[in-house]
């Protein structure tokens, strides 16, 4: 029986069904909860920030899940104590899992504090370590991201392709700066360096997962950032491959759900664009 069809679950909706769904309700709640959550708190240091909505949203987006499928495993950014030693144990405990949903409630938290409008909902399924469905969802743009692997990816409905650039000089690029200032930040600040004067300009817009929703639309040529967790990339890994591009860790090496030092593109530039990373 084909894995992802009706038969194989509770009330007959497909894992990508399930996964629209729940972004879009999740999303749909961040949004009204925008400027008037109570509670900020810290978690890793003084710019990782968390706020009982973040929370909400985890327990909102597996509670649903649980209910179409009890038997798979979660791994929610808002369930792992923060840093980089508990992130990456959790993810070895879950990554014997068949099927593995990876959740991040708010991609983009700092934003969402300070009413910058660029935040996200990321969901992910894995079956056996490899990504088989991605959605983020935009919700101050009512944009919805989705890719099925060996489907194609797709925004309103309409299928996604990366840009056309060959080169670094035509290229947007992306990058986020890490809230680990001891090792993470002064890694990307090279980056930055090297690749400031190559490019045509660059993007830091605070959302991993929408960055890599951008690079699959085509509205970004690439994005690369340091010390991010599985929750960030997994769903964005699969719409940027299912539109054509190309995403592996910062030193070429392939993706996978344990990589933290990301760089995406439109494959054409992919190979100018690590080389550039990799001179540091
Ligand atoms: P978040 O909003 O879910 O925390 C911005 O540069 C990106 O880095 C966002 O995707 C953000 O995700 C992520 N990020 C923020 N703090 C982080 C931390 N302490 N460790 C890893 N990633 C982090
Ligand atoms: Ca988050």
């Amino acid at each position: 029986m084909d894995d992802n069809s009706p038969e194989s679950v509770i009330g007959g909706k497909s894992f990508t069904a399930v996964a629209i769904n729940c972004a879009a309700k999740a999303g749909e709640w961040i949004k009204s909860k925008s400027g008037s959550f109570s509670q900020l708190n810290l978690k890793y240091s003084q710019h990782d920030l968390v706020t009982e909505v973040d929370k909400g949203c985890e327990r909102l987006i597996r509670n649903l899940i649980g209910t179409h499928f009890p038997h798979h495993s979660f791994l929610g950014e808002e369930g792992v104590e923060p840093g980089p030693e508990a992130s990456a144990k959790a993810l070895e405990e879950a990554s014997d899992a068949e099927y593995l949903w990876i959740v991040d409630p708010i991609d983009g938290t700092t934003n969402y504090v300070h009413g910058f409008p660029f935040y996200s909902v990321s969901i992910a399924l894995a079956r056996r370590g490899q990504v088989i469905v991605g959605v983020i969802y935009d919700p101050s743009r009512d944009e919805l991201f989705v890719a099925e692997r060996g489907k194609g990816a797709y925004v309103h409905g309409r299928k996604m392709q990366v840009s056309g650039e060959t080169a670094l000089s035509q290229s947007l690029i992306a990058t986020g700066f890490p809230a680990d200032h001891l090792e993470a930040l002064p890694q990307n600040l090279q980056g930055v360096q090297e690749l400031a004067p190559k490019v045509r300009n660059l993007r830091v817009a605070g959302s991993a997962a929408l960055h890599l929703a951008y690079v699959a639309a085509g509205r970004l040529s690439g994005f690369w950032e340091i010390g991010l967790n599985a929750w960030d990339i997994a769903a964005g890994s699969l719409l940027v491959e299912e539109s054509g591009g190309r995403i592996t860790d910062t030193r070429g090496e392939p993706y996978h759900l344990g990589v933290r030092n990301v760089a995406a593109s439109n494959g054409q530039i992919h190979g100018e664009f690590v080389g550039a990373l990799k001179t540091h």
